[in-house]
């Protein structure tokens, strides 16, 4: 499965190892439609469709991908794999597993040998995933440094906000 979301040159991969994943790994092209951010979403298996992923990380470059969103659950190759496969950056998403709730996806994930890193976030955290995307992205497009910054000041108004009211 692959869904282009606009016209415009996805610069962001999201990809899944799962279908099943799709539930925590939509709230990663939220996001990315919140900042405006062109993406593309694919689900793409490091142990069942090892060649598609070599496939689409080995041209994701050239395709004009800056960043990949990789997520995956219990033996969690996908992010690792994918991060083996290009130099473009690649942060991993462990997806919670009804056996070993998500450790296993943590530690496949956290856990890269020297040299071939995968930036790692929480379990489910697909947001964090995203918002470390966008904040990525901004190094060199001022346009998106602007709305992260107005981002990260609307959520520190918010925190303000509930203190007031917790002090009240
Ligand atoms: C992983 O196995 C996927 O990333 C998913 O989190 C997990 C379970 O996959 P399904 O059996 O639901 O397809 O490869």
């Amino acid at each position: 499965m692959t869904k282009q979301t606009n016209d415009a040159t996805p610069v962001v991969g999201i990809i899944m190892g799962s279908d099943s994943d799709f539930e925590i790994m939509k709230e990663a092209a939220l996001v990315l439609d919140e900042f405006n951010i062109a993406y593309q979403v694919s689900v793409i298996s490091a142990h069942r469709t090892p060649k598609e992923l070599e496939q689409y990380a080995g041209s994701a470059k050239e395709r004009g991908m800056k960043i990949i969103i990789a997520g995956a659950g219990g033996a969690a190759h996908l992010p690792g794999v994918t991060a083996a496969l290009t130099v473009i950056p690649v942060i991993g998403v462990p997806i919670f597993s009804k056996k070993l709730n998500g450790q296993d996806s943590l530690y496949s994930i956290v856990q890269m040998p020297a040299g071939i890193p995968v930036a790692t976030v929480g379990i489910d955290n697909a947001r964090n995933a995203a918002l470390l995307a966008v904040q990525i992205l901004a190094l060199s497009d001022t346009g998106i440094m602007k709305d992260i910054e107005s981002f990260r000041e609307k959520l520190a108004d918010a925190s303000k906000l509930k203190n007031k009211k917790i002090q009240e």
